[in-house]
């Protein structure tokens, strides 16, 4: 939490955790609110004859306060879209449009400083105001045109706070981390290799894309601390099986992933043959082209082609040297890419 109590939601050099996105306030709820401080408003003491002015100014400015932090607040509790990492640039744009956001965003803070004028405005005419009636309807005025205003940005609010929840669905995953993904068909061990690898039961983030939960797991290297991801639904099928949101999920993912260990299963014993495995990999080396690919053969335990490193993650043969290869190829790739601004 930053100042104030505001969640800070891009928090480091881009990287964003949009499971802390506040909730975002609905225009009744603001209105009854702000009228409510309004309400409440303690008048300054002032010279006799001054109290009837001091105590509407009082009030005006209670209730336009509160509007304007309210609103200020929403504004802050989203990222700044220009200034996400193109990762996350991607993930919100394929949920929920960057276009989208940034109108309803525009359209609170224009309702922000409409709010601000009306109350310079309406102070002026307090101060100005010849006798009670006037300070009065002066009020008056100001908390219909405020509550107006607000009402006007309904749905803008509305909609942000659905764009909140859908937010909310994308993995806390660390953009400045050295980021290491395994890929391969389904059955061929990926699980079981990150298991077995980072020795504790990984985090499972709901990702928006894919009913299965992404697995992130940690391993501490060189000073890093690594995050191995194991991506079910998304790195695991041909590529022209896949629907736009799964095919765009991918795009954000090359933005992610420093090294990408694609695990065969030469036996067959996953149900795939190693020919559509092969396949596979390709696809994953064309779209991936600037990333590190380390290709590993599991189940050495049942067979091997010789052709690339064999490893058995159920036997726990060549497991340590290769993970320790992988590592090292996501904290040097990561080391190119990441350049904190
Ligand atoms: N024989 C053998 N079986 C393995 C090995 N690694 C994983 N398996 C098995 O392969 C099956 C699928 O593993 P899993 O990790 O769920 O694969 P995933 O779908 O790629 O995540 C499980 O029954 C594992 O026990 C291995 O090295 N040798
Ligand atoms: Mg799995």
């Amino acid at each position: 939490m930053s100042k104030g109590g505001i969640p800070q939601v891009v928090d480091n050099h881009g990287a964003a955790d949009f499971s802390r996105l506040m909730t975002v306030p609905q225009s009744e709820d603001l209105i009854d609110q702000a009228f409510r401080k309004g309400r409440k408003a303690q008048a300054p003491k002032g010279a006799p004859g001054e109290a009837g002015k001091n105590r509407e100014l009082a009030r005006v400015g209670a209730a336009s306060r509160t509007f304007e932090s309210r609103l200020h607040r929403v504004i802050r509790s989203f990222p700044n879209l220009d200034e996400l990492h193109p990762f996350y640039h991607e993930l919100v744009d394929v949920l929920v449009s960057v276009d989208d956001v940034k109108q309803h965003l525009g359209a609170v803070s224009w309702a922000r400083s409409r709010i601000q004028s009306i109350r310079s405005d309406i102070e002026k005419r307090i101060r100005a105001a010849e006798n009670n009636h006037e300070i009065m309807l002066a009020r008056k005025e100001a908390y219909g045109r405020m509550a107006s205003i607000v009402t006007d940005i309904s749905d803008d609010l509305a909609e942000l706070a659905k764009i909140r929840y859908e937010l909310a669905g994308i993995p806390t995953l660390r953009i400045d981390q050295p980021t290491l993904v395994i890929a391969g068909y389904p059955n061929v061990g990926k699980s079981s290799l990150l298991t077995e690898i980072t020795r504790a039961t990984p985090q499972i983030a709901v990702y928006p894309f894919t009913t299965k939960g992404v697995h992130i797991g940690h391993r501490d290297h060189r000073h890093h601390q690594v995050q191995i991801l194991d991506t079910p639904g998304i790195l695991d099928r041909p590529m022209d099986e896949r629907n736009p949101i799964e095919q765009q999920a991918i795009l954000a993912l090359r933005h992610a992933a420093d090294t990408i260990l694609f695990l065969l299963d030469p036996s067959g014993h996953c149900g795939y043959p190693l020919d559509a495995q092969t396949n596979l990999l390709n696809e994953v080396k064309t779209l991936f082209e600037d990333t590190t690919i380390l290709t590993v053969e599991n189940k050495s335990d049942l067979e091997t082609t010789g052709e690339h490193p064999a490893i058995s993650v159920t036997e726990n043969e060549g497991l340590e040297a290769i993970t320790e290869n992988a590592l090292d190829a996501a904290v040097d790739a990561f080391n190119e890419r990441w350049q904190p601004f």
